[in-house]
């Protein structure tokens, strides 16, 4: 400012012509404006990563080899790493039935109107609502109704309970996907094996992996963690609390490294070590975003190469997002041929119906289950106990969950 004051003095005093003022002028102007840019430009980054929203520029694609470091992106704020302590050792461990609680008690809450009554039209609405309120979805929802009124109607079933048994056991059936987690790469039995973790942001993939790592530490395997998110500054420490408590090495690059060549070294490391999985994270990415999409599937296709084999790419989704699951699962599985899905904070979720429509809808297997923050809060996703908890249904024991 005291420089464009002085030249505005020195264009008062001087003896210049007027066209040569107004010229000056504008490009003092001009140069301002130009100067103000950078600044607005950081502090809508800042403002974007304060919120937790994926502000990151996106990479130029780039092809395919070589792998290493070219910088990707411009480093963020550090946003907050979020590290449960430790877990207390008279912890009750997570189930199903507590962490489908507030699922169930909402489809009962809407169900509690056909108890007592022969099934009329307004019983078909009350199921309708109850599973478009535990976000089974639209389609799904019309759907799994059509069937069980025709059994309904086959059967002669005219109380409640029975149609709720009935509806239990249609939801089994479409429930019957393998989800047993690979331990290698079919046809690749000598590679390393790689887990990858993909999945739009604070769903719980860095989470997951400290969950997952614990889980196989504890089984005796050896693990390897690539800390593939380079772009938040605070993503790879927030790992290495989650390695350091579960024993596993932890390979990770400078902050701003091409994720495809962090997932290659730790692939490296794995192998020279004889590790037996590498669990890669992966920076949060909107699925809209197709150059970030085409960084993630690079990151895939190079964690495929020898020494490594791709055994799993795990999906995770955050169940209270209900149906917009649905739609990131469809994004992630074309960039890059998710094997499994992952569903996070089904606890305090009422949506836990998301878990049918994605298998009806996209024909991936739900794997794993988070029911919480900590270490044990893993589950395997068990139909079975998946469909009792949610429908809480008559006749069978149900545990308390605290409801
Ligand atoms: N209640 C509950 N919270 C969870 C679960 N999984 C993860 N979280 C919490 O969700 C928040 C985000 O988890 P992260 O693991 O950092 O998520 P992320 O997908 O790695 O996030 P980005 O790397 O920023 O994309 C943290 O506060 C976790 O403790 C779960 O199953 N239940
Ligand atoms: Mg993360």
């Amino acid at each position: 400012m005291i420089f464009i004051g002085a030249i505005l003095l020195f264009l008062g005093i001087g003896d210049l012509p007027d066209a040569w003022r107004i010229g000056l002028i504008l490009i003092i102007v001009a140069m301002v404006a130009l100067m103000t840019v950078p600044f607005v430009q950081r502090s809508r980054q800042r403002r974007a990563a304060a919120a937790g929203s994926p502000a990151r520029s996106d990479p130029s694609p780039v092809a395919d080899p070589p792998v290493a470091d070219p910088p990707v992106a411009p480093a963020a704020a550090p946003a907050q790493a979020s590290v449960p302590p430790v877990t207390e050792p008279d912890r009750a461990p997570a189930t199903f039935a507590a962490g489908l609680a507030s699922s169930r008690r909402t489809l009962r809450d809407r169900l509690a109107s056909i108890r007592g009554r022969t099934p009329d039209a307004e019983t078909w609405e009350s199921f309708e609502e109850a599973l478009l309120g535990a976000d089974v979805g639209v389609s799904t929802t019309m759907a799994t109704l059509d069937r069980l009124r025709r059994t309904a109607a086959e059967a002669g079933i005219t109380e409640p309970d029975d149609l709720m048994r009935a509806l239990g056991d249609q939801m089994r059936e479409v429930l019957d996907a393998d989800r047993a987690l690979a331990t290698s790469a079919p046809g690749r039995d000598g590679a390393t094996a790689v887990w990858l973790f993909v999945g739009v942001n604070g769903v719980g993939k860095t989470t997951t992996i400290g969950k997952v790592g614990h889980r196989l530490s504890s089984s005796g395997q050896r693990v390897v963690m690539a800390a593939g998110d380079t772009f938040r500054a605070a993503a790879a420490s927030q790992l290495q609390t989650w390695a350091d408590r579960c024993g596993a090495e932890l390979i990770s690059g400078s902050s701003g490294a091409d994720p495809s060549s962090v997932v290659h070294d730790a692939i490296s490391a794995a192998a020279a070590r004889s590790a037996d999985v590498v669990l890669a994270d992966t920076a949060g990415r909107l699925q809209t975003r197709k150059n970030l999409m085409d960084e993630l599937a690079k990151v895939r296709r190079v964690a495929d190469r020898e020494p490594g084999a791709v055994a799993e790419t795990l999906l995770v989704i955050d169940a209270t997002t209900g149906q917009n699951g649905l739609s990131q699962a469809r994004a992630f599985a074309e960039a890059t041929d998710v094997t499994g899905v992952v569903l996070t904070k089904l606890d305090g979720s009422a949506k836990g119906g998301i878990v049918f429509a994605i298998e009806a809808e996209l024909g991936l297997p739900v794997k794993l289950v988070g029911l919480g923050e900590h270490a044990e809060d893993l589950v395997d996703f068990d139909p079975d106990s998946y469909v009792d908890a949610l429908l809480g249904v008559a006749g069978e024991p149900q545990p308390s969950g605290g409801e």
